[in-house]
């Protein structure tokens, strides 16, 4: 395929290496608003044509594929763009920061009658949640109970509001538990430890509870406070429990004492599963069928629960998640 990269920031450049890198695709066309920035990336890539508007690039006859990694409120107009040039597009999450939006982008999609969009939640191409997955799938840990997940990163500079860590990180967790219970959660609830401060007030730490149709629960921790980047989960079944490792870097004894190094970022966590992601969005894409990862309405359902958290927040008790019905579309 021949892809066109919107955005090259550092996600946007991360993706575009993937793709120049990945031997059986091509990277065809980048695009920033910062037209420095996407000669860089360009460069970087091994070069490729270089637009300045992303509507123009998801047109251009040369691009057949599109990765969408440009800010937040531009996801929902620019995979608009893609359904109506018929081209499969992966979408950074979130899929839009309103929710009307992202309802918007799943009625198009499903008007179109054919999945176009795959949205960015990487960690279903991580190793170490595959892995849980899989032993979950086997039957090892019985009924699903317990969606336990933490998602840790060292304060961001600028600050993010308690709004936007729901909105834009705390959509990975929230896909996560949906992803493994398999359902939609019913209820969301969310606590942090200074109850003082408002929904536009810098986040610390975030404790989301949720409860799923048919039964489980799921509790995570998105804490933007943290001495490092960690992301992990624990499933706890009536049968058993699986755990995501701890890192696998190497254990180093000196000085008294013993050392395991630690993620800084998630451009350093995640790599291998951005890589894994963007082959597999292509793979699917060259088919000409349908998308098979996650799709337009996880993006949306997503959305919808973290909605859901910051009502929690603004009102102070557990929300109820509401939702369109989901599309045959993506049954
Ligand atoms: C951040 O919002 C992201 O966009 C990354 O995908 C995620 O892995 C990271 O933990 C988030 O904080």
């Amino acid at each position: 395929m021949r892809v066109g990269v919107i955005g090259t920031g550092g996600m946007g450049t991360l993706h575009a290496r993937h793709v120049a890198g990945s031997g059986a695709h091509t990277l065809a066309a980048v695009m920033d608003v910062d037209g420095h920035r996407a000669r860089e990336a360009a460069a970087t890539c091994g070069g490729c044509a270089v637009f300045s508007d992303g509507v123009e690039l998801i047109r251009a006859a040369a691009v057949e594929a599109v990765i969408i990694a440009s800010p937040d409120e531009t996801h929902a107009p620019l995979a608009l763009a893609c359904l109506e040039a018929g081209k499969p597009v992966l979408v950074e999450k979130p899929i839009a920061p309103e929710i009307d939006t992202a309802r918007e982008v799943v009625e198009a999609e499903v008007a179109l009658g054919r999945r176009l969009i795959q949205v960015g939640f990487m960690r279903h191409y991580d190793p170490a949640h595959l892995d849980a997955r899989r032993t979950l799938d086997e039957g090892t840990l019985g009924t699903l109970m317990l969606f336990r997940g933490w998602h840790r990163n060292p304060p961001p500079d600028p600050a993010l509001s308690r709004r936007q860590v729901l909105v834009r990180a705390a959509v990975h967790d929230i896909q996560s538990a949906r992803w493994l219970f398999g359902r939609e959660p019913l209820w969301v609830s969310v606590v942090g430890p200074d109850p003082s401060r408002g929904i536009d007030d810098p986040s610390v730490l975030e404790s989301i509870t949720m409860t799923f149709e048919g039964g489980g629960v799921a509790v995570i921790e998105v804490n933007v406070s943290a001495y490092a980047y960690e992301v992990g989960m624990e499933l706890v079944g009536d049968a058993g429990i699986v755990t995501t490792p701890l890192p696998s870097a190497p254990i180093v004894r000196a000085d008294a004492m013993v050392r395991q190094a630690v993620d800084r970022s998630w451009t350093t966590r995640f790599v291998p599963a951005y890589r894994a992601e963007v082959e597999a969005w292509l793979a699917d894409a060259a088919t000409g069928t349908a998308l098979t990862g996650p799709s337009a309405w996880d993006g949306y359902a997503t959305l919808a629960a973290a909605a859901a958290a910051v009502r929690s927040v603004e009102e102070g008790r557990p929300v109820a998640v509401e939702r369109i019905p989901r599309p045959d579309l993506y049954a």
